[in-house]
């Protein structure tokens, strides 16, 4: 999103807020990490909340560059420097959003599943849950079936998180949700997914306890299923 005015120095600083979000769009598109974590800080020097900097300045912009990925004007380098950038926000965004002196309210194991990389989101759902006072053992990227379930049973945890950002992995969470029915200890836990291209749907007919839209979405249903079993 280069325009006619590149060579114009931008002072983040002297930007009106509207201004400052719909560049920090464009400098998310163009993968410049600095200039993000700069206008993150600035945003929350202004008195914005973490979480309002997170949806509208970072994941606003980052939903641009899915579109043009998606329509190859992007491409997988691009993508990654953009993801970069992204992580630069989230980072200076994560003590905020963490800040919690309360007892945990739980554990979650949390991963994205085999064959899968992507993991803005899964470390956005960790964030959050981290923020609402559940404790989070976070596996990373491309887990399997085996490694989930050893997490779960070693840190005896109350939910299992899956992400799945590909059409093609996310029919793997029905595999590990079968594995623990295998080993009779699927209702030890409960099982939340995630991720893009999932649904209400698609969770309930791989045998999830609840579809999570959006790391928000996973908190709530997280402290529901824990009011529920007491
Ligand atoms: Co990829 N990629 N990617 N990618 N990528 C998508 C997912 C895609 C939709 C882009 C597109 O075509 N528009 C498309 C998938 C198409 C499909 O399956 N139908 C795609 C593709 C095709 C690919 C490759 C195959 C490309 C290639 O190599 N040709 C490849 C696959 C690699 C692999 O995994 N094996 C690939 C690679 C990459 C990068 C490495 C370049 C990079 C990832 C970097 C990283 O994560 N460290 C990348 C990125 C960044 C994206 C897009 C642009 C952005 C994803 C993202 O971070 N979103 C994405 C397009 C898109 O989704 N619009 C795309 C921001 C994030 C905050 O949202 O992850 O949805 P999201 O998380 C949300 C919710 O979904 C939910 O809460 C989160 C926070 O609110 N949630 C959970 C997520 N997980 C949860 C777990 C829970 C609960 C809620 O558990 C309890």
């Amino acid at each position: 999103m280069t325009d006619q005015f590149d060579d114009e120095e931008i002072i983040l600083s002297e930007l009106p807020d509207d201004e400052l979000v719909d560049q920090m769009h464009d400098d998310l598109y163009d993968g410049l990490a600095e200039e993000i974590t700069e206008g993150t800080q600035i945003l929350l020097d202004r008195g914005w909340s973490a979480q309002q900097v997170l949806t509208e300045a970072l994941v606003g912009g980052m939903a641009v560059v899915g579109i043009d990925f998606r329509d190859g004007v992007l491409f997988v380098p691009e993508v990654l420097m953009a993801a970069n950038a992204m992580k630069a926000g989230m980072a200076k965004l994560k003590p905020l959003l963490v800040e919690t002196g309360v007892k945990p309210a739980g554990k979650m194991v949390i991963g994205t599943v085999k064959g899968d990389i992507h993991d803005i989101g899964k470390n956005l759902v960790g964030m959050m849950m981290e923020g609402a006072g559940f404790e989070v053992i976070d596996l990373g990227i491309n887990i399997d079936a085996d490694t989930y379930i050893e997490a779960i049973e070693e840190h005896q945890a109350d939910f299992l998180g899956m992400s799945a950002l590909l059409t093609t992995t996310m029919p793997y969470m029905k595999v590990v949700i079968d594995q623990m029915k295998e080993k009779g200890i699927r209702d030890k836990y409960k099982v939340l997914v995630g991720g893009a291209p999932l649904n209400e749907e698609f969770g309930q007919a791989v045998g999830a306890d609840a579809y999570c839209r959006d790391a928000a979405t996973a908190v709530d249903a997280a402290r529901e299923l824990l009011a529920a079993t007491g």
